[in-house]
């Protein structure tokens, strides 16, 4: 199908639907909200998600697309192993997208030059309640703004990226990656163990991963989602989210769940707000 001058001119006419997308450029440590890039590598994707699974063979699946370049201007922030630290959305704004969040890290002689290359690790997985729900508000990011997670007690002294990557499962066609990563230097306070279940980045995911959309569709009433990448170090303790400021936005209306045109599919990468019927129910201003 070709991509039309009219849908082109029809897509072009909604900009505001989104600005309802969202990066992770605030660090909260010891329940203090950081500067906007502050501890958190700046990129030059701003709020639009990469979406499809070009990303996920990319070195930009590490820290975001021209994220290198503000390395050296990225603070590190200095915690304790034990600690409770979070990321925290763009304005504040809600998540309305459905689907996992996961943290990793990475360690770093320098974070201030490192480039991602080495060994991750999983340190917080955030999945859903069950039956899955075509609303997605059976997520358990669902209208958090802020996601708080456990450095592990056990994760050994040393300089780390912390990189928090959201997936959205919205779209039939393919999955939607938001992530971000954030300076840390961990003082290990207990017994230090040698993180487990490593993985590369880009490398950890790819197009047969169970858990990605269109290979997992949420409009199935799925009783179970497969977590994608690695275990949980050190052993996948329970862990939740909280939220800013408790103001979910109700959902008006039951989305209607058909494929995707393929000429709104062409436009791809700048995200969803081609995807009318999702764009609606998702893509709200908050
Ligand atoms: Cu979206």
């Amino acid at each position: 199908m070709k991509f039309s001058i009219a849908t082109s001119v029809a897509l072009a006419a909604l900009p505001s639907l989104t600005s309802a997308h969202y990066f992770f450029p605030h660090l909260y440590v010891n329940d203090v909200k950081s500067e906007e890039f502050e501890y958190v590598r700046r990129s030059t994707q701003g709020y639009q998600p990469h979406f499809g699974f070009d990303i996920l063979s990319s070195n930009d699946m590490r820290c975001n697309t021209g994220s290198q370049a503000n390395a050296g201007s990225t603070k590190v922030a200095s915690v304790n192993s034990g600690d409770t630290i979070g990321f925290g959305t763009n304005l504040d704004g809600n998540i309305q997208h459905p689907g996992p969040i996961q943290v990793y890290m990475s360690k770093a002689t320098d974070v201030s030059s490192y480039d991602g290359s080495g060994d991750w690790f999983k340190i917080y997985e955030l999945g859903a309640n069950f039956p899955m729900e075509s609303s997605g508000e059976n997520w358990l990011v669902w209208g958090k703004n802020r996601i708080d997670f456990q450095i592990p007690t056990e994760v050994p002294s040393g300089q780390y990226l912390v990189r928090i990557e959201h997936l959205a499962l919205h779209r039939p066609s393919g999955t939607e990656f938001y992530f971000n990563c954030a300076h840390v230097e961990v003082t290990n306070t207990g017994s230090a163990l040698e993180p487990s279940d490593l993985v590369k980045i880009p490398g950890v995911y790819d197009s047969t991963t169970e858990g990605l959309s269109p290979n997992y569709s949420i409009y199935s009433g799925g009783t179970s989602y497969p977590m994608p990448g690695p275990g949980v170090f050190p052993s996948g303790s329970e862990q939740s989210a909280t939220n800013e400021t408790s103001s979910t936005t109700p959902a008006t209306s039951t989305p209607t769940i058909t494929e995707t045109p393929l000429a709104a599919e062409a436009t791809g990468k700048t995200g969803c707000s081609s995807v009318r019927k999702f764009s609606r129910r998702y893509h709200r201003h908050n």
